[in-house]
This record gives structure tokens, C-alpha cells and sequence, in this order.
């Protein structure tokens, strides 16, 4: 192989990621397509300058890869034996495979039931200790952050500042991608570790003299789980968008400061919003989203109605995970197939050209 091929993002930016080579757990990740999607904008708000990045691309389906990468590197470096996270789904499998990847013993504590089929398969593939707790993401969290303190194992929750260092690279990424940083740049919220992840990145650009300028951050919760619109804690948070099943956010100050720093907006879509922009992705982008993703152009489709962007306006969404991780929903949110005798007169009398 090609000493100059792609190798992860560690490599990619040594100087924002440091750390010594022989530590370094990788599967390659990041390189996501930064993909113009002009025919969604048509449907949105045509002139709309509108570009997705899509993190799905990554190797367990999710943006996650981009922390887990370094904060797995970062626990090898420390001699740890084990890691452990809390979550809603993606957390859990970009934990499982790269803690898999590095030998390590790692558990992970989900809301039983409510973990996308894909995740769970995934973080049992892998061979990671599945927990299910009977509650949600934010207990699961609590007791995961009691597990860290009372043993050594390495706690890879967004909360692990190495995370979100790795996270960064989408921004840097991006800004490399159009030798600029764009107006708007538009993501799901759930712990907002991604979020701030980008601001982060975004601000190192700038300071570098990389960018000249910097987005307006737009994040987007479930209507149903939106803590940080709502300004308190949600006890029992819903929505269709498993991921983002979240009523207390772990970095909920950094939000609020990205929020106000970048001079953009924490807002909240319905599930009917976000349904309707995951098959607007899916018809009409050809990127496969799952449902937590789709909030985030929901969330542009939204300020788009309100008259908040003009013509030429450049928005980066962030498609933080694949659509094939939520197979339920897909199916559930989608016409059926029609079953057919195996005759060809009768299956061309119901094809419509
Ligand atoms: C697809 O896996 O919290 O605001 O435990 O899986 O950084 O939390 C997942 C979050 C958006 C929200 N989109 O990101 C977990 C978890 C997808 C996600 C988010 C998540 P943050």
C-alpha cells in the first residue's frame, strides 16, 4: 500500500490529534463526502447553497468514529484495560469496534428497547458487554459515570474531552474541502457534544488564519426531547429519532456558548418534520440518513419557511449516521412492496413508467 493512502484522521491531523504512532487505534476514519445537494435545495429554498456532509460514510455508520478514534487512542496511551459509554445507539457501536479493534474489554449501557436494531447488532458483533437498563439514556449515563469513578475503566461518553477533539476533524474537513469555513452550518442535538465538537474545529481554522470567517451554528433537538430549547431538564424525552432521546444533555453549557458565540440558533423539529426530511433526503439527495439526521435538515427546511436564509446562502447539514442503522423505521416510514405471483403479464400490469 501506498505510503501516502488514507489512514483515519489521527494521521490526517497530527498536529490537532497528537499523539505517539504506536498508540494510535484507527479504522480509517473520516474522509466523508461533502456532497451538493442541489435538488434538495430546489424543494427547500432553491438558490439555497446547500451541501451535505455525510458521516453515515464513516466504518460504523456514524460521525462517532471521528471521537472514538482518539479517545480509544487516548485510553491506550493510559494503559487502560477497559472502556465503558453510556448510549443511544451509535456511541455504543463506534465504542464496541474500535475498543474491539484495540483489544480492550468495553461495556456499554443502553435504554433497553430503544436502541436503533442496526446499533444493537452492531455493539454485539463487536463483543462489547451490553447492558439494558430499564429507563433511558440519561440514567445510563449516570450509572456509567459511577462505573468510571469507582473502576479504571476509561469513560468514552462525549463528556471525555478527547471525543470531541477527534469530532472536530468533520469542521477542519469541511473548511479544507472550500478553503473556507460556510455561513451556516446545521446539525442534530442530543448531548451536544457534536456541536461543540465543531465550533471547536471551526474556532482552531480561524485562529489558524485557515478561514477567514465562521459559521453560524444551527442545531436542531426532537420537540420531544429538547431540553435546551425549553430551558429545563425533559424526565421522560420521546421521539422517533431514537439517537437524539436525550433530556439532559451532557454538554448542555457548551451549547448554549456555541449558540451564542457563533451568533446561530438551538431550535426544535417535530417527528412529523423530521420523518418528512428523511425521505426528502432519501428521494432527492440519494443519501440514506437515519431519522436523528434528518433534524437536521428538517431544522433548515424549518428556517427556510421562516424566511431565514437568502439566495446564494452556503449550509453545510451534518447526516450524522447511516439510514441502514434504523432498518424499522425505514420500512415503517415507506410504502410497501407489492407481492406478486411470479408471472410477468401480471407484474407488468402493475408497473407504472
Ligand atoms: C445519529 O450514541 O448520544 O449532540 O449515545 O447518534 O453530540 O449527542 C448519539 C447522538 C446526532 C447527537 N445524530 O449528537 C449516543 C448518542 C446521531 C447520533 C446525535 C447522535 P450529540
Amino acid at each position: 500500500m501506498s505510503g501516502s493512502a488514507y489512514q483515519g484522521i489521527i494521521r490526517r491531523y497530527r498536529d490537532a490529534l497528537p499523539i505517539a504512532e504506536e498508540h494510535i487505534v484507527t479504522l480509517h476514519e473520516g474522509n466523508t463526502p461533502l456532497l451538493p445537494a442541489p435538488q434538495l435545495a430546489e424543494q427547500i429554498f432553491p438558490g439555497l447553497d446547500l451541501y451535505l456532509k455525510f458521516e453515515g460514510l464513516n466504518p460504523t455508520g456514524s460521525f462517532k468514529d471521528r471521537g472514538m478514534t482518539y479517545a480509544v487512542s487516548k485510553a491506550v496511551e493510559k494503559g487502560a484495560q477497559a472502556i465503558a459509554c453510556a448510549s443511544t445507539g451509535n456511541t455504543s457501536a463506534a465504542a464496541a469496534a474500535y475498543g474491539a479493534r484495540a483489544g480492550l474489554k468495553v461495556v456499554v449501557i443502553i435504554p433497553a428497547g430503544k436502541i436503533a436494531l442496526g446499533k444493537l447488532s452492531q455493539a454485539l458483533m463487536h463483543g462489547a458487554q451490553v447492558i439494558q437498563i430499564e429507563g433511558n439514556f440519561d440514567q445510563a449515563l449516570e450509572i456509567v459515570r459511577v462505573l468510571a469513578n469507582e473502576s479504571h475503566c476509561e469513560l468514552v461518553n462525549s463528556v471525555n474531552p478527547n471525543r470531541l477533539m477527534g469530532q472536530q476533524t468533520a469542521a477542519f474537513e469541511i473548511c479544507d474541502y472550500f478553503a473556507e469555513a460556510p455561513q451556516y452550518h446545521a446539525l442534530p442535538v442530543g448531548n451536544a457534544g457534536n456541536i461543540t465538537a465543531y465550533w471547536q474545529g471551526y474556532e482552531t481554522y480561524f485562529a489558524q488564519g485557515k478561514s477567514t470567517c465562521k459559521p453560524q451554528m444551527l442545531g436542531f433537538q426532537a420537540e420531544g426531547a429538547s431540553p435546551i430549547v425549553k430551558g429545563e431538564i425533559v424526565k421522560n424525552p420521546e421521539t422517533v429519532a431514537s439517537a437524539i432521546r436525550i433530556g439532559n444533555p451532557a454538554n448542555w453549557e457548551s451549547a448554549l456558548k456555541v449558540r451564542d458565540d457563533s451568533g446561530g440558533l438551538i431550535d426544535a423539529v417535530t417527528d412529523t418534520e423530521i420523518l418528512a426530511s428523511y425521505q426528502l433526503l432519501a428521494r432527492y439527495a440519494g443519501y440514506f440518513a437515519e431519522p436523528a439526521s434528518a433534524a437536521s435538515v428538517a431544522g433548515v427546511v424549518k428556517l427556510a419557511q421562516q424566511g431565514f436564509f437568502k439566495a446564494g446562502d452556503r449550509v453545510v447539514c451534518t447526516l450524522t449516521g447511516h439510514g441502514l442503522k434504523d432498518p424499522d423505521n425505514a420500512i415503517a416510514n415507506s410504502p410497501q412492496p407489492q407481492t406478486l405471483p411470479a408471472d410477468a403479464k401480471q407484474v407488468l400490469s402493475v408497473i407504472k413508467l
